[in-house]
């Protein structure tokens, strides 16, 4: 059972807790990572530019306190990528659920991240986002065409030998979806 929303943040007032992790925001560029970025960080999307470069920000998150290594998605950024991983705590990973042409190369780079040997235990959050959008893959589809189809589940899992990997359908823009990755994610960190 999920711990309420009023005790994580008690426990976080009190400073009980709280520890501070490392997650990197990773997928291909126009995926929607800033926009979760500032969502988390300022309860509201804005109109952003594609990165330019690396960026990072502290936020709070209930109980948790996380660093995000918000890190672009363009192929030339996507080199940078490598430099962060022995630093992560969790991945999110950003899938544009709405751009099915895309999906196959969001795997090629997921597939790699997934094989990097600084990150064979580093617990995966993957967002198919975009849901508010039309053209928005459902769960199943988008799960067959990222190869996700054995996952860890997406209740309080107990940590097994297997590396923690989840998808959950969001959309930032309409606030759904991802607090539930993350808190999936948080019991990993
Ligand atoms: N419809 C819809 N659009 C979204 C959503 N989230 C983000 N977007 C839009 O997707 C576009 C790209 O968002 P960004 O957050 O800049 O994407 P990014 O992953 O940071 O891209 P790079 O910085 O290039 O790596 C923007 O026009 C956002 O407004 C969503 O939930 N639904
Ligand atoms: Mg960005």
């Amino acid at each position: 059972m999920w711990t309420p929303d009023w005790l994580w943040e008690t426990l976080s007032w009190l400073g009980i807790g709280g520890t501070r992790a490392k997650l990197l925001f990773l997928g291909l560029d126009n995926a929607g990572k800033t926009t979760l970025l500032h969502m988390l960080k300022n309860g509201r999307a804005t109109i952003l530019q594609p990165a330019l470069h690396p960026t990072c920000e502290d936020l709070t998150f209930g109980f948790y306190r996380f660093t995000v290594y918000d890190l672009g998605g363009h192929t030339q950024l996507r080199r940078l990528w490598p430099d962060f991983f022995p630093e992560a705590s969790g991945v999110v990973f950003v899938v544009d659920a709405a751009d099915p042409e895309r999906v196959a190369e969001s795997r090629v780079e997921l597939d790699k991240l997934l094989a990097k040997k600084d990150m064979l235990s580093t617990p995966f959050l993957v967002l198919g986002n975009k849901t508010d959008d039309p053209n928005a893959l459902s769960e199943d589809k988008l799960r067959q065409k990222l190869g996700l189809v054995q996952t860890t589940g997406k209740g309080k899992v107990p940590l097994e030998n297997a590396r923690p990997i989840e998808l959950f359908m969001c959309s930032v823009v309409e606030r759904q979806g991802y607090d539930e990755g993350i808190r999936w994610l948080s019991q990993y960190l």
